[in-house]
């Protein structure tokens, strides 16, 4: 089957909520911790390695960053997530831009939730998901690295967090062995139709 997301190109980085483009079409945000294989996950669902800079230097926590798939969908990519203000409270310091992206942008479809297979559902991964049910968005936990997992835990991983988020369908994918892809590229398309 044809990759629709083949011909993704990065256009912008915004600091800024009113820097943000016209509100149409679809955008599906990319959260994850820092090191979580998301730059690689998104190069591999692109089959670009060159799409996004895989690096263990995070960007500015504040940044969202526009990668266009197409005329209808952005992917929007939040380089310094894990580098967010978190707090045992329920009150999360996202910043003014997140917070306010949430609020308001009627494009946003879903959220991808990237997380280490060997360490998930951290506090930040959490909050994220807080923050997705607090604003009725749907959100995909991804569990990225699955190469370092046997398939026997990899099911077990995957049945945990469906535990822990019952609403959640939660898939495991290998940017290294590129395995999982054409799920994750299905479920993204699943958000935006
Ligand atoms: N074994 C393995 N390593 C991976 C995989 N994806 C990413 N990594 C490694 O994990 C580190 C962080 O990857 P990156 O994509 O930059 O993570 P990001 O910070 O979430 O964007 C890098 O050293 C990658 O080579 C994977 O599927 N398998
Ligand atoms: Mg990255």
């Amino acid at each position: 089957m044809k990759n629709i997301f083949k011909k993704t190109e990065f256009l912008f980085g915004i600091t800024n909520y009113s820097k943000l483009p016209e509100d149409i079409g679809y955008e599906v945000l990319l959260a994850g911790r820092s090191n979580a294989g998301k730059s690689s996950a998104l190069n591999a669902l692109a089959e670009n390695p060159k799409l996004a800079r895989i690096s263990k230097t995070p960007g500015r926590t504040t940044e969202i960053n526009f990668f266009k798939v197409n005329d209808n969908l952005m992917l929007l990519d939040l380089p310094g997530y894990g580098f967010a203000k978190s707090s045992k409270s329920k009150k999360k310091d996202w910043g003014p831009l997140l917070g306010e992206y949430f609020q308001k942008r009627k494009a946003l479809a879903a959220v991808i939730i990237f997380m280490d297979i060997r360490h998930p559902l951290k506090e930040i991964d959490l909050d994220m998901v807080y923050l997705c049910r607090n604003f009725n968005v749907p959100f995909l936990p991804v569990l990225t690295k699955s190469d370092k997992f046997s398939n026997n835990n990899i099911a077990k991983a995957i049945s945990y967090i469906k535990t822990q988020m019952p609403e959640s369908d939660p898939i495991a994918v290998s940017s290294k062995d590129i395995i999982g892809f054409d799920k994750l590229s299905r479920e993204i398309l699943n958000f935006i139709k």
